[in-house]
């Protein structure tokens, strides 16, 4: 396989114009009529017209009609000696029924779906499949009516009827013109929730959210998260929906999230379905942030695309940028606000640090890859996203509405770059901090690697000055020896003895100012002195986490008890509580391991954590992350060396001692919160479940070592008498967590109840699997749930469940010291391989931190990733995670 790389992009020899599309749908044997219309781009020198294509079969070429002469190249459909302009005739097949890498066309429990994001359309037809290409699409759809009886495409039904031998047809025309990787069909037996809506400028739509027929009384809530989806984003950005029919259809088959095809958005079920009896309150974030996701591409993504895969992020940082803000201005709360900040930094610093910090580090806007779709990462997504984030805290919230505005009016209907979208913020603010700097921040996009930012105080009692010195640097990445500085902004407060705020004065500046600040960072070293401070102060550093980096300031316990207890930024508040608990975990790791008996929390800590608990002026969800410690994997980043199982032992040992430390508190907190009345997943009530949730888990987990058996029967009996599936499953992962006894029934009983709901059943799969290991039981466990009858490796909810939740979610039970559960994961990466290489990809990412990990587990992670590696055969996609790994 050979690298695609970013210097060398051209633009198209060919334009294609208008795309007529007839499918004759059969699930072994689909039939595209292909007729297109291209000219020649004036702009390059003339060359022959190259169309991509992937497992068709080619039947006719004609050129304006006749018959041309035509050669394969590889892949690629090779056609010499065109006119200017021609019409173009393609027929083709292929066999949805067995594509089961769900690239283009397939087939999902009778139903034909596509996905052509990011290189799916070679699959349905050969075609130019590159993003900058822009047609006009029109799709007839043909099929037999009693099987297929809804067919649909992008943009607006035009003509529908009979055909003969039972067929019908539909016929659809798409107003906007796309690159083919928004193409979408979608033909079965669907219903669907409907809903009219006025926009602000009077326009009526019709909205739409198909699924299968004993699956609409779980629509409520993804349709309610359209209607408000669309309400903000024309009152946030003034962005309207700009077609009489939007369409979300739903299928338990599917590789992504969901997917953004113009007015057509293909979704996972797991993003579509929740009432309250099967799904949790996480559920119904997701699907409310999803749904608006890809309904907010509909222009970021839509409207203004990629000039090429690139510059995938800016669509996606942009889109998920979007989707924070949406989900956090849905909070009526600030408080319920800053919970969702510190839940997208948690995602962020657990998954996206480590990717940063490994062998598939790229940047934002990445320079080469093999094969695209190893490249929907968090970093494009999620670090992307603080990119815009930083963008808009340079040049505020106003000046960054400004910012899009202007860029959808000078990029609409084109294939742009990340360059052209960080420029029109800038030129909507000329006078920013952003505009000033603007080549420096843009080293944010081609610059890998978290930056650390060490920070260190000085106060002056004489002078009564306050001196904060930061120094910057970023470490290597592949292929990035050297890091030149980022534009850092730092979000400032400072809090006096008694914590209260100070006032912030610099020394330039004529009077102070009160509350936060922001510092921008441009130099690798820069120091800012505060006049007229009294006492010595705490500072409060990067409030909000406003930059992607990792901040390093030598805080004494103290300190962060003070933050903790004090800090106006609930951001930092949180983030003080991680760091102590981080702390001890990291001293307990390090320490010598006497027998069994870890005490990695101090008194200290745990009378903190009584006290956040008991506050009766904090929220439940609050409360909940407070209390939540850092995952093995964010500790594990900390360590130089890694040693899962001792990581493991010292995070248990810490929940132990949260769990029996604070039993009387548990206690209170689980009786405080268990009502919350009738269902609804507002964050208020949401927060609720989550604090008794994990209030019982603590009990059990007590309970489990005191032998007492009081609240294992009542989490049982709440297990059983719950009234929505967020306090039923909390009660069941309190049960199996803990290891208790109980649980077995309490599984049984949970699948006997949900066995023909799929999602619920890939949380029974997942929670067993996922479940702390004990003495290595939890590999017998996953091998074992791979014979289940409900299990198959061919739909990615289910592998996922069962393989992903082991390999890439317990890294205390995958990392054993016989090695057996990187045979397994080899295993598994090269039997998935075969069906689906984006899934098996994505599993292969489990051991990328392998080169951090103490012997005897590093080695025989390196060889069980050479296994793979050796294997003929082995998918572009796997190919590349694995050598990368290697490399
Ligand atoms: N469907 C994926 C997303 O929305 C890729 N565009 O992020
Ligand atoms: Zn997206």
């Amino acid at each position: 396989p050979v690298a695609i790389r970013r210097e060398d992009y051209r633009a198209p020899a060919y334009w294609i114009d208008t795309v007529d599309l007839t499918f004759d749908l059969d699930p072994a044997k689909t039939r595209v009529l292909n007729r297109m219309r291209l000219r020649r781009n004036p702009d390059v020198a003339p060359e022959p017209l190259r169309l991509d294509g992937d497992e068709l079969n080619l039947a006719r070429v004609l050129v304006d009609g006749q018959g041309a002469s035509f050669r394969m190249e590889a892949d690629q459909l090779v056609i010499d000696n065109l006119p200017d302009a021609f019409e173009l005739e393609l027929f083709t097949t292929c066999a949805p029924a067995k594509n089961t890498k769900l690239m283009g066309l397939f087939v999902s429990e009778d139903t034909f779906f596509t996905q052509c994001e990011a290189e799916g359309f070679r699959r349905i037809t050969y075609f130019l499949d590159r993003p900058d290409v822009m047609a006009s699409y029109t799709v007839t759809i043909r099929a037999a009516k009693a099987a297929y009886p809804v067919l649909l495409s992008n943009g607006n039904l035009v003509e529908q009827g009979e055909l003969p031998e039972g067929r019908h047809f539909a016929k659809w025309v798409d107003p906007f013109r796309k690159p083919s990787y928004l193409f979408a069909l979608v033909a079965g037996k669907l219903v669907a929730r409907e809903q009219r809506i006025r926009a602000r400028n009077g326009r009526e739509h019709l909205l739409q959210v198909y699924v299968r027929a004993g699956d609409l009384d779980k629509t409520e809530h993804a349709m309610a998260s359209l209607v408000n989806s669309v309400a903000w984003d024309e009152a946030r950005f003034g962005l309207p929906l700009d077609l009489d029919r939007f369409m979300i259809v739903a299928t338990s088959d599917f590789n992504m999230g969901a997917m953004e095809n113009k007015g057509l958005n293909i979704f996972n079920t797991k993003y579509v379905l929740a009432n309250q009896a099967t799904a949790t309150d996480a559920d119904y974030s997701n699907i409310e942030s999803v749904v608006g996701h890809e309904y907010f591409h509909n222009w970021s993504g839509d409207r203004v695309t990629c000039r090429d895969w690139f510059q995938l992020s800016l669509k996606e940082g942009l889109t998920v940028f979007r989707d924070q803000e949406f989900s956090q201005d849905l909070c009526a709360e600030a408080s319920a606000r800053a919970v969702k900040r510190i839940e997208d930094v948690r995602v962020l610093r657990t998954a996206q640090f480590p990717e940063d910090a490994g062998p598939m580090a790229h940047p934002v806007r990445p320079d080469s890859y093999i094969e695209i779709s190893n490249f929907y990462t968090v970093t494009i997504y999620e670090k992307g996203a603080e990119v815009v984030r930083m963008m808009q805290t340079l040049v505020g919230r106003e000046g960054f509405a400004r910012g899009i505005t202007l860029y959808f009016e000078r990029h609409d209907g084109h294939a742009v770059t990340c360059d052209d979208f960080a420029q029109a913020i800038a030129d909507a603010n000329p006078d920013s901090e952003l505009a000033r700097l603007l080549p420096q921040f843009k080293r944010w996009y081609g610059q890998a690697g978290t930056p650390r930012l060490a920070a260190h105080g000085v106060y002056d009692a004489v002078q009564r000055t306050y001196t904060l010195s930061f120094v910057q640097s970023c470490p290597p990445t592949p292929g990035q020896p050297f890091k030149e500085p980022f534009v850092i902004p730092v979000n400032l407060g400072l809090l006096g003895p008694d914590g209260r705020e100070l006032p912030l004065q610099l020394a330039d500046d004529e009077a102070p100012g009160a509350g936060t600040r922001t510092l921008v960072l441009t130099r690798a070293g820069e120091q800012f002195t505060f006049v007229n401070v009294d006492a010595e102060p705490v500072p409060s550093i990067l409030r909000g986490f406003s930059a992607p980096v990792i901040l390093e300031y030598d805080y004494s316990d103290a300190q962060l008890l003070a933050l903790l207890a004090h800090d106006t930024d609930p951001f930092n508040r949180w983030e003080a509580a991680q760091r102590l608990a981080l702390r001890a975990a990291i001293q307990a790791i390090h320490a010598p391991v006497v027998g069994t008996s870890d005490q990695p929390l101090d008194q200290a800590y745990l009378d903190a954590m009584r006290r956040v608990l008991r506050d009766p002026g904090l929220d439940a969800a609050f409360k909940e992350l407070v209390l939540t410690l850092p995952s093995e994997t964010y500790i594990a980043e900390q360590l130089e060396v890694v040693d899962p199982q001792r990581v493991h032992l010292v995070r248990e040992a810490m929940r132990a001692q949260l769990a029996a430390g604070l039993f009387a508190d548990w206690e209170q907190a689980y009786e405080q919160h268990r009502e919350t009345g009738a269902y609804s997943p507002d964050p208020r009530s949401a927060g609720r479940r989550a604090l008794a949730g994990l209030a019982l888990s603590y009990l059990c987990l007590a309970a489990r070592a005191t032998g007492d058996a009081v609240w294992p029967g009542k989490t049982l009996q709440r297990f059983k008498d719950a009234g929505n599936m967020t306090d039923r499953f909390n009660a069941l992962q309190a049960l199996v967590s803990s290891g208790h006894a109980l649980a077995a029934q309490a599984l049984a009983r949970f699948h006997a109840i949900f066995k023909n709901e799929a999602l619920v059943i890939d949380k029974w799969f997942s929670l067993q699997a996922g479940a702390p290991d004990r003495g290595g039981d939890i590999l017998p466990l996953v091998k074992q749930l791979m014979k289940h009858p409900d299990f198959s490796l061919k739909n990615p909810n289910r592998a996922r469940s069962v393989i992903f939740s082991y390999c890439n979610a317990n890294p205390g039970a995958l990392h054993r010291p016989d090695a057996a559960g990187y045979v397994f994961w080899s295993e598994r990466v090269i039997e998935l391989d075969a069906i689906n290489p984006q899934v098996a990809a994505r599993l292969a990412r489990a051991l990328d931190r392998w080169s951090k990990l103490a012997e005897p587990y590093r080695s025989a992670a390196r060889e069980a990733i050479m296994r793979v590696a050796a294997k003929p055969e082995l998918s572009k996609d796997t190919h590349e995670v694995v050598t990368r790994a290697l490399a």
